[in-house]
């Protein structure tokens, strides 16, 4: 008895409560940020537009079925998801990082200083500390509208500069640069304007104050280690993606009984089957098995695009185009072993 009580119990809360996203707390008081960000400003950041994107978020992820999804999955594969699923989640991450990089300096706190090892990677990479800062300003400064810029760990555990539109973020499947941000600038005017106006520029030099090195080196530490770096270095590969894109709108179709898509578009699925068969194999997946299955690949879209150019039957369409989706799915399935 005592078992079903628990649980009825737990799959009440289950539903109710398993996928909310919640507004983190900020460490210090709104006030606290003045020597940068006015108080004003950081509560309306926080209270307003953050709460927003959270709320936002859950929303989105619930009219998407997408419950259960961790943050990180939803950024990842953000080219699959709604756009308010792609914004919200972006939001939630994006500023969640940013409040735990700032610090301000009060009698009880104080930035903390960067970690040898960030230390060294930052003169690897960047030649100095102020090389970084100027690229890091330049990447804020040039981001049209709104956006962020970055300093990412990347799959080769590099460290980059690279800015984003929106609330975008090197996560995503739709990033130019890939990896773990493990510092942000919001550069969106809703972060400044009330002190700084459109003067972006002093703006930037003011966070450069409150930037916490002691936290951004524990997340770069945290970073070079991290499933999700590992995960990303696996899924950023462009080309397998736009195959995809291509044998969704043809294969689904098909499988619908419309075969008008795939008549279209065999030639297309044929060419990003080349694409990928030429293209770098991630290096995780640098395997025999995979490299003979693009082969394969192109092999079968080849044959399914000469069929469609004798104008054949969708019965024999359809055994090929199973039979491409069959050989794309031990490339995937091998993708996430
Ligand atoms: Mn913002």
């Amino acid at each position: 008895m005592k078992s079903i009580i628990y649980l009825f119990v737990f799959s009440i809360s289950g539903a109710i409560f398993a996928q909310d996203f919640t507004l983190p707390e900020l460490q210090f008081s709104y006030d606290a940020y003045e020597q940068g960000i006015d108080a004003k400003t950081m509560e309306i950041h926080h209270s307003k537009h953050h709460r927003g994107y959270v709320r936002k978020l859950n929303k989105a992820v619930s009219e998407s079925k997408l419950e259960g999804k961790s943050l990180e999955d939803l950024l990842m594969y953000a080219s699959y998801r709604t756009l308010g699923v792609r914004n919200n989640s972006g939001g939630h991450y994006n500023h969640t990082l940013f409040w735990e990089i700032l610090t301000p300096t009060t009698e009880k706190s104080a930035p903390g200083i960067p970690s040898k090892s960030i230390e060294n990677a930052i003169k690897k990479h960047f030649g100095s500390m102020d090389a970084l800062r100027k690229q890091l300003s330049v990447a804020a400064a040039k981001r049209f509208g709104s956006g962020w810029a970055w300093l990412v760990v990347t799959p080769n555990k590099d460290l980059v500069v690279s800015s984003s539109p929106n609330q975008d973020n090197p996560i995503m499947d739709v990033s130019d640069v890939r990896g773990i941000p493990i510092l942000g600038i919001d550069v969106w005017e809703h972060a400044y304007y009330l002190r700084y106006q459109n003067k972006r520029g002093d703006y930037l030099s003011a966070i450069w104050s409150l930037l916490d090195w002691g936290v951004v080196s524990e997340k770069y530490d945290a970073a070079l280690n991290s499933p999700l770096l590992a995960k990303i270095e696996k899924e950023n590969w462009p080309e397998k993606n736009a195959f995809h894109k291509v044998l969704a709108q043809t294969f689904h179709a098909a499988e619908k009984g419309d075969f008008k898509p795939l008549r279209n578009m065999s030639g297309a699925l044929y060419a990003q089957a080349i694409l990928l068969q030429d293209s770098d194999i991630p290096k995780p997946l640098l395997k025999p098995e995979v490299s003979l299955a693009l082969v394969r690949l192109e092999k079968k879209c080849g044959a399914l695009n000469k069929l469609v150019g004798k104008n054949a039957r969708e019965k024999a369409l359809m055994k090929m185009i199973v039979a491409v989706h069959d050989i794309f799915h031990e490339v995937q399935g091998l993708c996430h072993d």
